[in-house]
Formats: structure tokens, sequence, C-alpha cells
């Protein structure tokens, strides 16, 4: 039994504003090309099929095109859950019907004690859930209240559930889960989510491969690099797009699928790489050098959007240039400017970092000052104080 491990799709989502939906369909098609060369059993999607809850109509036709490829034109089984950015029960319409064609999508907690029966593997579709799903969950099922009322983190709800799972298990076969949570190799690891969710919602932390123990295999969804899978049989696959500078600026960015090749002897895992159509390309240089054609020249310019940051930059020397429009004419789409100011510069230092405790007249004035590297004139102050005035008013 061969199947492909990807997750974390986020059909929807955009970068700083632009839609990254052709993207993930150029990825898509990659994806589909593989199946088809290793000639998989099917593919398992491990949550986050869409970037949020009500997804755009946009976003809506796009799943549903490519699920139409795969599962009715090239007649792969899919097995999905739904992520933290889906919305479980929007997500789940449909999914009697979608059986009827293997298509298994599992988005209720409850529908993960229901395997899916290969000849020789069981995979568990277990959807993402909070502890509060579990709660209710336990509580239907005539769990005594004092236990129902100690599930408080997610480490606990799956305490339950994996031995509701194991439960299941038929001694013959082997035992594939799939889920989406932000898992590590030992408790005390800090994680360093690529994933947008803080670790503290919902007690999402908390989980350890220990708790996967039982399993043969484990598919992850969550974390959108594969370098953060804890255990080499406890794997996340990553997002199959960068969807962020940060993603962009990391040493292990290169997106990818994983095949796993269930034998009765052996479980082999093998890495195919996504190549990006519109890369995204971060650069770091002064400003003469960006504006230089024989810097410029050697970018893949016209194939890649760019997050560029203008080194050692003297605004006050720049005032009546638009940077974006002059670098725009330069390298096309640029999703992310900034700029590093030169430390030497006269720049006072912010006496805080924490914008609550500055005062918005204040704020105003450092912005300005970073921008123009001058003061507010004294007769701009007093707009400023004006204009906060007046919002203030308002607010009452
Ligand atoms: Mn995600």
């Amino acid at each position: 039994m061969k199947l492909l491990h990807t997750a974390d799709w986020h059909i929807g989502r955009t970068l700083n504003g632009y839609s990254l939906l052709a993207e993930q369909k150029a990825v898509f098609a990659q994806i589909v090309q593989i199946a088809q060369d290793e000639e998989v059993d099917g593919i398992v999607i491990a949550g986050d099929l869409y970037d949020r809850a009500i997804p755009s109509p946009e976003a809506v036709t796009t799943l549903d095109q490519m699920f139409r490829t795969l599962n009715l034109e090239k007649k792969i089984p899919i097995y999905a859950i739904s992520g933290n950015h889906d919305s479980a029960r929007r997500l789940n319409y449909g999914r009697k019907w979608l059986e009827e064609t293997n298509f298994y999508l599992h988005t209720l907690l409850e529908e993960a004690f229901t395997p899916i029966e290969t000849p020789t593997l069981q995979i568990f579709l277990l959807p993402f859930f909070d502890p509060l799903d579990a709660r209710v969950y336990y509580q239907k099922k005539d769990l005594p209240a004092e236990d129902v009322a100690q599930i408080k983190t997610i480490a606990d709800a799956l305490e339950l559930v994996i031995a509701d799972l194991v439960e299941l298990f038929d001694p013959t076969k082997k035992h594939l889960l799939v889920t989406h949570f932000a898992v590590t190799a030992h408790q005390e690891d800090s994680l360093d989510l690529t994933s947008e969710t803080t670790s503290q919602v919902g007690g999402l932390a908390t989980v350890t491969t220990k708790q996967f123990a039982a399993f043969d295999y484990v598919m992850l969804g969550h974390i959108h690099t594969r370098h953060a899978s804890p255990a080499p049989t406890v794997r996340y696959a990553g997002s199959p797009v960068k969807f962020n500078v940060k993603e962009a600026r990391a040493k292990n960015n290169q997106k990818s699928v994983e095949i796993v090749d269930f034998t009765a002897q052996k479980i082999q895992q093998k890495v195919c790489k996504l190549i990006p159509q519109t890369d995204l390309v971060v650069l770091e240089a002064d400003w003469e050098t960006l504006c230089d054609p024989s810097f410029y020249q050697q970018q893949p310019v016209g194939q890649a959007w760019f997050a560029i940051t203008i080194q050692n930059f003297e605004r006050s020397a720049h005032l009546q240039t638009n940077l974006r429009s002059e670098l725009e004419k330069r390298y096309g789409t640029i999703v992310e400017l900034d700029y590093q100011t030169n430390s030497t510069s006269t720049f006072a230092p912010q006496e805080s970092t924490d914008l609550r405790e500055i005062s918005p007249e204040k704020i105003v004035n450092n912005f300005f000052q970073t921008i123009t590297a001058y003061e507010l004139s004294p007769a701009q102050k007093d707009l400023v104080a004006k204009i906060f005035n007046e919002v203030e008013r308002e607010q009452k």
C-alpha cells in the first residue's frame, strides 16, 4: 500500500495581499504527476485544506476542481482530515457521498473511530479538535463527569482518544494515523512553529511522539516544514507552497511531498520535491546595488516574487524617490519591501518597544522620524494632537 502524504494546502491564502491560487494550482499539478508516476494507492491530505473557515468562492472552486481531478478523473483515493484553519462542520458537507468514490474526509472527532480498512492497512483519520470537542464527545459517551472534567489539554484528550483507537486495531494489519497537531519529540522541546497558530491555543504544544507509540506510522499536518518532523515515523509533510517571507528566508525551505510504502516487512519513505512556479526570493542589499543592472539582471526577474530589504539606507537622502515603484521597474512583483537604517544615524532610540506604553502622539512622531529622519515640527505636533483628541471624543 503506497500513499502520498501532503498537508496544509491552505487554498485561498494570500501573501501580503497577493493571491497564491495560481501557485497552488501549479504545485497541485506536480502532486498529481508524482501520484501517477509513483502509482500510489491514495493521497493523504493531513488538514488545513482551506486557509480559512469561510473560504472565498475562488478557493472553494479551486479545491473542488483539485478533488475532481484527483478522485474522479485520476481515480486516486483521497484520505483527508480538517485542520484548525478549516471549519469542521462546513467541510463535512457531502462526506457520505464522497465515500462512494473512495474519498474519505473526516472532520469531526467521532468520525475518527471508524478506520478505513484496506487489505493491509487500517487508516485512522483523526481531524483537528480541541479539548472542548473531546469533553462534548466523552460526555455523550457517558464517561463519568469527573473524568470529563479532567480533559483540559489536547494531550489529555489524545490519551483517551488513542486508547479508544487502539481498541479498534486489527492485529493482522499495520496502523496509520493521520492527524493535525503540533507534536514534539520531547515534552520539554520548545516549538518554533512555522504555522501561525500560537503554541498556547488549546494546549497545542503539549503533544509528544510518545502518545503515538501504538501506531506504525503517523502522517501529520499543522507545521509547514517537513524538517519539524519529530520522529522518523511521525512526519510532517509540510505545505506545498511557501506562505511567507520567513519561510523563504529559512535554510531548509525546499517544499515536497512524501511517498510512504507500507509492505508486510517494512515501511519505506521517500521525499519528492515540488518546484515553485513563481518562487519567493529574498534580497538584502544597499540601494545602489539594488539599482545596479549587473545585480538585478542576475535575478530571476519575471519568474519570481521578491521580498527586498534595503540595507544601510538613508531615507532622508531619497525623500523624493518612490522606492517601491523604482524597484518594481527592475524586479517586477515585490511582495514585501523594507529597509534598515544605518546604525550610526542620529535617530533617537525608542524608549520602549511595547506600543501600549507609548502615547499615540509619540508613536506618530517616532514613525515620522524613522521615515524622514526629522522630528515633527510644532505645527505638525499640534495637528497630530488635534486628530487624536477628535478620535478620542468620537469613541466616547
Ligand atoms: Mn496549516
